[in-house]
């Protein structure tokens, strides 16, 4: 899990500071500490007092995160006075930190100053130089550089003086243009320019703890300063977009609009909600070799398919898939719910072809996804962490793009020819297993015309295991196949061990 710790003020109304830092982080699947400055009595209206915390209280809380939890990032917002700076910089030095995104609170939004002019000093000659990127508004850009922006141009001129301060980059954020608002970087070579629309919107508290503590979260992810830059502004803006009034005044923005319903077809959103999810840990496929039973669909008609999947994890099948094009959504639910139980009695998973709403409806551990299906990468954006997402492939180029959006496995299919599926590729046979199980770095399971006898030669071409449904369910003693099986994967392993 990567990490980001932020160093800032406590805002009571949960809008801004550490609040709106740790729901970030939460929301971009990185995991959030807080070393807390100051604390304020706060809400929609405004700040009705602050606090500052003892210098050597905040250094204990920084010795507490730093010396254990570590931080891949590090925010810094709101610093009350030059005392508590000082220890700031130093843990910060002691601890080489990297990826210091400082924000410099320096001015409210009601124009109050919120920095004597010595901590001023104390951002500007000790911090500003240990800092990746440095996040100010137009107002705290101004303080600074300590002269007005008044034309166009110098908020160009104050980029390249905080430049000349020692942060690595520069970004003046939100400057009115007409009706856009423009975050402006330096970063010593090349100005860039991310624009956007004035998003229409009363509740804006706490946009800028947000952007700073997103980019901090990006750049923790491994995200270069411009990509942060960009990704952290998006992630603004849609909290901009479906911001919610809590209080009379101005609201916050809303932390986690990339988990609204119904805004997947947003490539961003569907990218980042994947990449929150990426560092929560993956379900063990494994051991294999590994035996894929597909139970659903005409091979099963009439059977009980709890039964079925209990006689199967208990003679040895690891990985249970449910593949039911004809049921009532509610009995698909309940039956999966209770296949699920057995099989985690078992030590055997799940995953539900196809129905994601399913899977995800039961907890299950993951869904298998054909190319006619919803998106993979939208399947993990819908499962969530931890989940398997598998994918049928024909070919290396069908498998490799799986890969590249985070399967889990691949179904590659089929390899022989088979009545079970009607499928439109031919059967490709030994060596489309053994290039892509060569070439891609996910377990292969060969799927189509599978049988105990010709497993051998599979597991020899590199797959991973094999998915099964006529040589086990179609037979007239299934469970005596699937111990054929059992037999071919223990002679297999057995080979492996001697070469
Ligand atoms: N996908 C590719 S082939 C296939 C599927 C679902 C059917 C495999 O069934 P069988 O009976 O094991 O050949
Ligand atoms: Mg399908």
């Amino acid at each position: 899990m990567k990490k980001v710790l932020t160093i800032a003020g406590s805002d009571s109304g949960g809008g801004a500071g550490i609040q709106a830092d740790l729901k970030t982080c939460t929301a971009l699947g990185v995991y959030g500490s807080s070393v807390i400055t100051s604390i304020t009595a706060q809400n929609t209206l405004g700040v009705q007092d602050a606090v500052g915390l003892s210098p050597e209280l905040v250094r204990k809380q920084l010795d507490s995160v730093l010396g254990d939890i570590s931080a891949d990032a590090v925010k810094t917002g709101m610093l009350h006075n030059p005392e508590i700076i000082k220890v700031i910089v130093e843990r910060l030095k002691s601890y080489r930190v990297s990826n210091l995104v400082v924000d410099p609170v320096m001015v409210a939004t009601s124009g109050d100053r919120l920095l004597s002019p010595e901590g001023e000093k104390a951002v500007r000659e000790l911090l500003l130089p240990l800092a990746s990127v440095i996040t100010p508004n137009q107002e705290e850009a101004s303080a600074l550089w300590g002269r007005p922006i008044e034309k166009p141009d110098d908020v160009y001129t104050a980029a390249q003086a905080l430049k000349n301060m020692g942060p690595e980059v520069v970004i003046i954020t939100g400057v009115r243009r007409g009706d856009e608002s423009v975050d402006i970087g330096w970063d010593g070579v090349e100005f860039h320019e991310v624009r956007g629309a004035l998003v229409d919107t009363p509740n804006t508290h706490g946009t800028g703890c947000t952007f700073s503590s997103a980019l901090a979260a990006f750049l923790a992810r491994g995200a270069s300063s411009w990509e942060a830059v960009n990704l952290a502004r998006s992630f603004v803006t849609a909290g901009l977009c479906s911001a919610y009034a809590v209080g009379s005044g101005s609201g916050p923005l809303n932390h986690v609009s990339y988990f609204y319903p119904g805004n997947l077809q947003e490539p961003a959103i569907l990218q980042a909600r994947v990449n929150a999810f990426q560092n929560w840990g993956k379900l063990e496929l494994g051991p294999f070799p590994l035996l894929n039973l597909i139970i659903g669909g005409p091979p099963c008609q009439g059977k009980d398919y709890v039964e079925l999947t209990k006689r199967a994890v208990q003679a040895g099948v690891r990985l249970i898939q449910l593949r039911e094009k004809d049921a009532e959504t509610r009995e698909l639910v309940e039956l999966a719910a209770r296949m699920l139980q057995v099989c985690h009695d078992n030590g055997a998973l799940l995953v539900v072809n196809d129905r994601v709403d399913i899977a995800a409806a039961v907890g299950a551990d993951g869904v298998h996804v054909g190319q006619s299906d919803l998106s993979p990468r939208a399947a993990r954006a819908l499962m969530g962490p931890g989940k398997i997402v598998g994918v049928s492939a024909s070919n290396l180029a069908e498998a490799q793009e799986a890969v590249a959006v985070g399967a889990d496995y691949i179904g590659l299919g089929p390899v022989y020819p088979t009545d079970s599926k009607d499928c439109e590729a031919a059967p490709g046979g030994l060596s489309t297993v053994r290039e892509v199980a060569k070439n891609i770095p996910i377990p292969v399971l060969a799927i189509g015309g599978v049988t105990p006898d010709n497993t051998r030669p599979i597991l020899q071409a590199g797959a991973s295991g094999v998915a099964v449904i006529s040589a086990i369910l179609g037979a007239a003693e299934p469970w005596l196949v699937v111990e054929e099986f059992m037999q071919v994967f223990k002679q297999s392993s057995e080979l492996k061990g001697v070469n």
